[in-house]
C-alpha cells in the first residue's frame, strides 16, 4: 500500500525559492558569508528527486528534495518520507564512515530536503568508468566502508535490543523497497509494460528468461530473503550512479533505500555494477581493443574489492566481537569451530553476493531502470552484444551460484563471457 506521507506544508522548491529558504536557516545562511550573490541550478539527472546546487565564490552546497512522485515517471506515487531515512542512514553510520560521506547541513522535515556539502571536484563514478578513469584508491576505501557498514549494525557488534531498535527505525521504508520487490526481483522475470531492452537483439534472451522457471524460483527465493532477513542496516542502492569518487576520494551518497536487510545485497550490487561497467567498455572503444588494459584493472578492482572487505570484515568480527550473536562466553580464543564458523559465514556471504549480484545486472538490461554503461552506446547491435554477455554471467550467477568458490572464479567466468563469441 502506498502511504500518502505529505507533510501539511510540504512543496517543491523552485530554483527562485532556494536562497530564501538558505537565508531562513542560520546553519545553511552562515555557510555564505554573503548571501545576495548565490547562484542556484537546478541540476537532478535521477530517477526519483530535485537536486540543486547553490553556489557563490565563498561556498558551495547541494539540496536535495523528494517529490510526492517518481521523478522519471509523474503517475508512480512515492513516499516523501524517503529523505527521512536517507538522513537516517547518514546519522547511523556516520560515528565510523563519516569520511565517506558528504558532510550534511540540514534536514528540513517539512519540505523533506537534505542539505549537504556539494562534493567537488568529485564525479559521479559511472560516468568516469565510462570515460575510462582508474580509481586506485576506491578498492581500499568501498572495501572499508563495506566492511564497516555491514559490521557494525550486525549482531555480531550491536546487542539485540539496540538491532531491533535500529531495525525499527527502518522498518517503514516499505514503498521504496517495493520498488527493488518489483523492479528486481519480480517484473524483469515477467511481461511488463515498464520492462525494456534492447530489441530486436535481446528478444530471444528475454523469453527465454520468461520461460525459465528454475531461474524464476531463484529469483523468488532472492525476494524472499530480501524481504525477510535483517543481516545488517544497507544502502539499498549501491550501485556507482550512487557513489561520487576522484582518484583519491570516494564518497557515498543516495541511501534512500536503506533497510535492514542481507548484507550480499549491498556487496551484490557493488560487484555487478563493476560487472556491467566491464562488459560495457567495448561499446566505449573509438578504436579496437583500447579499453584492454582498462578491462583488466575494472577485474582486479573487482577481486581486490571482495579480498579487501572479506580480510577487514573478519577483522572486525575479532577485535570487536561485543554483539549477542556467538556469546564470548561459549568459545575459546582461537576456537577452531570458530574459525571455520567464520569461514563458511565469509563462504555464504560470498555466494549471497553472487547471486544478488546476477540479479542486479539482469534488472538492468531487462527492467524498468537501465544504466548508461550501456545505454550510451549508441550502436544497438554492439551494445545488445554486450549486454547479452552480462546477461549470460548474470544468469550462470544465479543458477549456478555455488560454482563461484572465490572471487577467482567470478573473474574467470566474467573473461570467458567477455571472449565468447555471440550471434544476435
Ligand atoms: C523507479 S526507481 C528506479 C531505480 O532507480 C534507483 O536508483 C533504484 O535503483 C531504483 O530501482
Ligand atoms: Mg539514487
Amino acid at each position: 500500500m502506498v502511504t500518502r506521507f505529505k507533510p501539511n506544508k510540504y512543496k517543491p522548491l523552485k530554483i527562485n525559492e532556494l536562497k530564501k529558504f538558505i537565508i531562513s536557516k542560520r546553519n545553511l545562511k552562515k555557510l555564505f558569508k554573503n548571501t545576495s550573490n548565490l547562484e542556484v541550478k537546478e541540476v537532478g539527472d535521477g530517477n526519483l528527486n530535485l537536486v540543486f546546487f547553490i553556489e557563490n565564490k565563498h561556498n558551495s552546497i547541494c539540496l536535495k528534495q523528494p517529490l510526492p512522485y517518481l521523478r522519471v515517471l509523474k503517475d508512480w506515487p512515492l513516499t516523501l518520507k524517503r529523505s527521512y531515512y536517507e538522513y537516517e542512514y547518514f546519522n547511523t553510520h556516520k560515528k565510523y564512515v563519516k569520511n565517506h560521506f558528504p558532510k550534511i547541513y540540514d534536514y528540513d522535515e517539512v519540505l523533506r530536503s537534505i542539505t549537504m556539502e556539494k562534493l567537488s571536484p568529485h564525479i559521479i563514478m559511472r560516468h568516469g568508468l565510462i570515460k575510462g578513469i582508474k580509481y586506485n584508491n576506491f578498492a581500499e576505501s568501498i572495501s572499508t566502508y563495506l566492511a564497516k557498514t555491514l559490521f557494525y549494525t550486525s549482531d555480531l557488534y550491536l546487542t539485540a535490543a539496540s538491532k531491533k531498535n535500529l531495525i525499527s527505525k527502518f522498518i517503514s521504508n516499505t514503498e521504496l523497497c517495493k520498488i527493488t520487490e518489483d523492479l528486481i526481483f519480480t517484473d524483469p522475470y515477467a511481461v511488463n509494460k515498464n520492462n525494456r531492452w534492447t530489441k530486436p537483439y535481446l528478444n530471444k534472451m528475454k523469453k527465454k528468461i520468461e520461460k525459465d522457471e528454475k531461474l524464476k524460483i531463484i529469483i523468488s527465493h532472492l525476494k524472499l530473503k530480501f524481504m525477510k532477513n535483517t543481516d545488517a542496516l544497507l544502502h539499498g542502492d549501491l550501485h556507482t550512479g550512487s557513489i561520487m569518487v576522484t582518484t583519491k576520494d570516494t564518497k557515498v551518497i543516495d541511501p534512500e533505500f536503506a533497510f535492514y536487510g542481507p548484507m550480499g545485497f549491498d556487496t551484490g550490487a557493488l560487484i555487478a555494477n563493476l560487472l556491467m561497467s566491464f562488459f560495457s567498455q567495448t561499446g566505449h572503444e573509438k578504436k579496437f581493443g583500447e579499453r584492454k588494459k582498462y578491462k583488466k584493472w575494472l577485474l582486479e578492482i573487482i577481486k581486490t574489492i571482495w579480498i579487501k572487505f572479506e580480510k577487514k570484515f573478519l577483522k572486525l568480527w575479532e577485535t570487536e566481537n561485543y554483539g549477542d550473536a556467538y556469546p564470548k562466553v561459549l568459545f575459546k580464543k582461537n576456537s577452531k569451530k570458530m574459525i571455520l564458523e567464520k569461514k563458511i559465514y565469509m563462504q555464504n556471504l560470498f555466494e549471497e553476493t553472487i547471486s544478488y549480484a546476477g540479479a542486479k545486472i539482469i534488472r538492468r538490461i531487462y527492467g524498468f531502470a537501465h544504466n548508461i554503461d550501456f545505454e550510451w552506446i549508441e550502436n544497438t547491435k554492439v551494445r545488445a552484444n554486450c549486454e547479452y554477455k552480462a546477461s549470460s554471467l548474470a544468469i550462470e550467477m544465479l543458477k549456478n551460484t555455488n560454482s563461484f568458490k572465490s572471487i577467482n572464479d567470478l573473474i574467470k567466468a566474467a573473461k570467458i563471457n567477455e571472449n565468447m563469441k555471440v550471434k544476435l
